[in-house]
């Protein structure tokens, strides 16, 4: 049972809350809050009354654990804990250290004063669940911190360090060390000193040039994020906190707060909160797992992939040793890493010295030798078994005993490449996806012998280097690509059923989707897959399906990079341009098939789309290839782009009712042979459709 802890120190009472991991405030800690403030405030030995947390958290806010039971609603709501605080006889003062998040800080507002450690992490980023901050922080922070800073940090959600509040009237002392010692000794010189109780809720806020303020803020939020309502509802909360009186304004700002969380947007993004650190959690790999040691890493491959990967450990202070066959290459690889760090200088994101400090930890070498005091080895070189063969035979000739062995390769089996070794259970996938610098998704591939210290540490790792990892299964695409092939096969048929490339991806950008299928294949390079496609047809002819991408490529016609894919492009701009070349190729395509096209809705493009995601997904959770289906939702938000605010393809499937997304596709599949080839239902989904369970 979450609860507090209650002392007494000269006169001072300490109430300690007791809720790990961050002290979310869930009923228990809630309840036990008022009894021990009321204690306190009978008690003539008591002068005055410190709250805190830990060194970890003061607290990480409203217990999200407790979203969607009734225990959120229990009162004493967060709402009356505050103003518990707030009519409290005697001064209470917040001692802040670790994370002050949401109704954290909103509940520190309560006190009369805040004491915090320089290092604290202060913020309101309710609107990262779709929300806003429910208990009083859009109506009290911007009393202490001012209109514009509290605006920024309320719509979002930026964590900042308490040193960096030190001047507002957000905190009343920022300490170095001991900030519980602190904050009593403040209390007991606010005693001494007679100080008056000082409620935020009673400062004024000066309307002049809010206005202004706000009408920009507003400009820039709507032409922000397509789907996400919370940020404008945050603004018209904060804009109460200037215009209306306080109650009126913490009446509305309630208002807009059951709204949020009664909201499909909200209901997404608290499911990605949760869904992020279940992928975190492998069943038969318990918690405390011993990990491995990772204190230097080998890239093999010093190109796009080879160097992005490398910069990931680069940033985190973790030294690479980068391994290439000739020096130009290295050289290459080495002077792009330079210049990617110089350019995210540019934009001031890091300094010259940080830029000096990563690039002083990476080394490079032309032998494997070089590899015999690296942890983790990480190839990034072609997709070809022979060369992933040429590579792991030397990692395992080399590497020293205990050290782990990844392979990043996006297609080939891994069970394969592991055999290679002496050592398979030393042996794993880091899917890095391009710029590996930069997308968040990592799939960790699991072979049928990969230990599970080798996995954990994996985990740990992703984690410490700011990825999202997801655990995969050995199979063709893993979990994302192979969503990805079902997902553009569906636009395909679409398009042959009588649609163009750039009616499906506007559909498809109106879903949420930053671009649709045709204007990736035109970013990403349509030779790629064409190249794939030749490989897979030469050593499986009689699979071959023949699909319009190749008659675009067959037309020298490879995207953005020639000028010409899906659309033409004008010298240096990259704007798509429908061309009719284009349009012809897709009638001779659909001529040759005897396909007479016929009018095909958004909708429809949207939902064949979005439920061939659902039906892969489906049979790659029914395969165990993924854990969980919100594995599934996270792989496909962080690699793909699906729009978070509709939650992941799983979890959107779920708000829109299995029943009628599998209804929609006996419909699709009805229409041809070809289309009841395609549309093969996964038996896992159309059993969850019957019984209306959830796919878990
Ligand atoms: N309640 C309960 N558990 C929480 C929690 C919370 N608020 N935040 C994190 N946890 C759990 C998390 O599930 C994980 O559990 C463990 O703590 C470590 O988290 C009325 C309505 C605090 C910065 O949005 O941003 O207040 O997996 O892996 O990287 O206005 O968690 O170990 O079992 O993320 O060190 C607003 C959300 C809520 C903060 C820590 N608060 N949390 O990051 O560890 S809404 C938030 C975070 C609200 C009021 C409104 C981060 C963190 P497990 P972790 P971390």
């Amino acid at each position: 049972m979450s609860h507090a802890t209650y002392d007494i120190k000269d006169r001072i009472a300490l109430i300690t809350f007791q809720n790990p991991p961050v002290n979310g405030l869930s009923y228990a800690l809630r309840k036990s809050l008022v009894v021990f403030v009321d204690q306190a405030e009978a008690d003539s030995g008591v002068d005055a009354i410190v709250i805190t947390g830990s060194a970890r958290a003061f607290s990480g806010g409203a217990d999200v654990t407790e979203f969607g039971t009734p225990r959120v609603f229990q009162q004493p709501i967060l709402r009356v804990v505050i103003e518990v605080l707030e009519n409290v006889t005697k001064p209470v003062v917040a001692a802040i250290d670790g994370v002050c998040l949401g109704g954290g800080l909103e509940l520190a507002l309560g006190a009369d004063y805040r004491v915090a450690a320089a290092h604290a992490q202060i913020g309101l980023p309710e609107v990262k669940l779709g929300l806003l901050p429910g208990a009083g922080g859009t109506q009290r922070l911007p009393r202490v911190a001012g209109l514009e800073k509290a605006l920024h940090m309320i719509t979002t959600g930026q964590i900042i360090k308490a040193k960096a509040l030190a001047d507002t009237a957000l905190l009343d002392k920022v300490v170095e060390t001991d900030v519980v010692g602190a904050a009593i000794d403040f209390a007991k010189e606010v005693v001494a000193q007679k100080l008056p109780l000082k409620r935020v809720r009673d400062i004024d806020i000066n309307p002049e040039g809010a206005n202004e303020i706000l009408q920009a803020a507003r400009e820039k939020l709507q032409n922000g994020k397509k789907g996400q309502i919370a940020p404008l509802k945050c603004l018209d909360a904060v804009q109460a906190s200037v215009f209306m009186p306080f109650e009126e304004g913490l009446k509305y700002e309630r208002e807009l707060f059951l709204q949020l969380m009664s909201s499909p947007e909200s209901a997404a993004m608290r499911h990605i909160f949760s869904a992020e650190r279940a992928a975190t959690k492998i069943p038969d790999v318990p918690a405390d797992t011993l990990l491995r040691k990772v204190e230097k890493v080998g890239v093999i491959g010093a190109g796009t992939m080879g160097g992005g990967i490398s910069m990931n450990f680069l940033n985190v202070g973790i030294p690479v040793v980068l391994l290439e066959q000739k020096q130009d290459a290295l050289d290459r690889g080495v002077a792009t890493i330079r210049r990617n760090y110089e350019n995210t200088m540019k934009k001031g994101r890091i300094t010259a010295g940080q830029v000096e400090e990563r690039m002083a930890l990476l080394s490079t070498t032309l032998s494997y030798d070089g590899f015999a005091d690296v942890d983790l080895a990480i190839e990034a070189v072609f997709e070809n078994m022979d060369v992933k063969k040429a590579v792991f035979s030397e990692l395992d000739r080399v590497m020293k005993k205990g050290a782990i062995l990844a392979s990043n390769t996006s297609t080939l089996d891994l069970n394969v490449i592991a055999g290679f070794t002496s050592r398979p259970e030393d042996v794993i996938g880091l899917h890095f996806f391009s710029p590996a610098n930069v997308m968040k998704l990592l799939e960790i591939v699991r072979g049928d012998k990969t230990a599970k210290d080798v996995l954990a540490t994996s985990i740990v790792l992703a984690k410490k280097i700011g990825k999202k990892p997801v655990v995969s299964g050995v199979c063709d695409g893993f979990i994302g690509n192979r969503m990805l092939y079902a997902y553009r096969d569906a636009a395909d048929n679409a398009m042959l059923a009588g649609a163009s490339p750039s009616q499906i991806d506007k559909a498809l950008e109106s879903f949420g989707f930053a671009m649709g299928p045709y204007r990736v294949g035109d970013l990403a390079g349509l030779d790629i897959g064409w190249a794939v496609r030749k490989r897979r047809a030469e050593a499986n002819p009689e699979a071959y399906v023949p699909v319009v991408a190749d008659r675009i490529c067959e037309a020298g016609r490879f995207g953005q990079k020639t000028g010409a894919g899906w659309y033409k492009y004008e010298a240096g701009n990259r704007t798509p341009i429908v061309d009719p070349v284009v349009e012809n190729i897709v009638k001779e395509f659909r001529d040759a098939r005897g396909i007479t096209p016929r009018v095909v809705s958004d909708q429809e493009i949207v939902s064949r789309c979005i439920y061939a995601l659902v039906n892969e997904g489906a049979k790659i959770l029914e395969e165990g290839i993924a854990l969980r289906a919100s594995d599934i939702d996270i792989v496909y938000l962080n690699g793909y782009g699906f729009p978070a605010h509709r939650g992941g393809p799983m979890h959107y499937a779920q708000q829109v009712g299995l029943f009628n997304v599998v209804r929609a596709i006996k419909r699709f599949a009805a229409a041809s042979d070809a289309e009841a080839r395609f549309w093969q239902i996964s038996p896992l989904l159309e059993k969850h459709a019957e019984s209306n369970e959830p796919l878990k």
